[in-house]
């Protein structure tokens, strides 16, 4: 499944209704998967990279309080009269990083931007079925996985997940010391002149030393670190890529915030053979 995304004001009203209905006694608060993980004041789904538009959050927010918060959570808050008790959106941090509050105001789109880039988002997410994405040059197939490799750009980890999923693909997850040894190979033969960094959508952002590929939860099994990594340096390093050290790549963990280029895959489905709807 997915961390939920909101697609319209209609949906959160039912979704509040829902957990209003299951939080009677209790009210928690509930994450989404909206954040402005990738670029500070810039909200997106992380669980289809699209923009987010709502009317629903509360007063003042979203606010990077304390320039520190960059998640979408549902917060239940007492509202202006006093007797109604909803939730709205709110943001709140998800670890403490050096951020300028001031940006989700410069950031801020104009109508015509936002015009832009919902007509952009519109065009990256057409629900059809296709073996490879729409607009994306096919690179390189290992066995059911097509993959592409963004060689050109470098962004953060955060935004390098958003883009694969604003593709309808995913940021790569590496099942197998073979697919690795492959992987490597593919890479060394586009970056013969220029041997870039590379993120993977292995983390242990959610839990210190836990490496998990974040695009299917699994845990990461293998035997192509760098020596001595994963060494969390810093006490900052929470995002796994390619590194090119003594002439080879293999894995390490670094920055999340570090601008790399990454691979997408998509994973081709048996329904797809055809033309008809999946
Ligand atoms: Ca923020
Ligand atoms: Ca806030
Ligand atoms: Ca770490
Ligand atoms: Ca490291």
């Amino acid at each position: 499944m997915e961390l939920i995304s909101i697609d319209s004001d209609a949906e959160f009203d039912y979704i509040r209704e829902f957990i209003n209905s299951l939080t009677a006694t209790s009210k928690v608060s509930v994450w989404t998967s909206g954040n402005d993980l990738g670029t500070e004041g810039e909200y997106k789904w992380m669980s289809n990279g699209r923009r987010v538009y709502s009317s629903r959050w509360h007063n003042g927010q979203p606010d990077n309080a304390g320039g520190v918060e960059d998640c979408i959570h549902l917060c239940y808050k007492q509202s202006g009269t006093g007797v109604d008790f909803w939730y709205s959106f709110g943001n709140r941090r998800r670890i403490f990083v050096d951020d300028d509050s001031n940006r989700w105001h410069k950031n801020q789109p104009n109508n015509a931007e936002k015009v832009q880039h919902y007509l952009e988002d519109v065009n990256a997410n057409k629900d059809v079925c296709v073996e490879t994405p729409l607009n994306i040059p096919v690179i390189t197939t290992y066995g059911n996985k097509t993959y592409y490799f963004e060689v050109n750009n470098q962004v953060n980890w955060y935004n390098a997940y958003l883009a694969c999923k604003k593709y309808n693909m995913e940021l790569i997850i590496i099942d197998s010391d073979a697919e690795f040894d492959y992987i490597r190979e593919f890479i060394n033969s586009l970056t013969a002149t220029n041997k870039v960094s590379v993120w993977t959508s292995g983390n242990d952002l959610g839990t210190e030393g836990e490496y998990k590929w974040m695009s299917n939860g699994r845990r990461v099994y293998s035997s192509r670190w760098h020596n001595g990594q994963p060494d969390n340096a810093g006490g900052i390093e929470d995002c796994i890529h390619l590194w090119y050290l003594n002439n080879i790549y293999l894995l390490n963990d670094s920055n999340c915030d570090n601008n790399m280029s990454f691979i997408c895959q998509s994973i081709k489905k048996s329904c797809c053979s055809g033309q008809q709807s999946c």
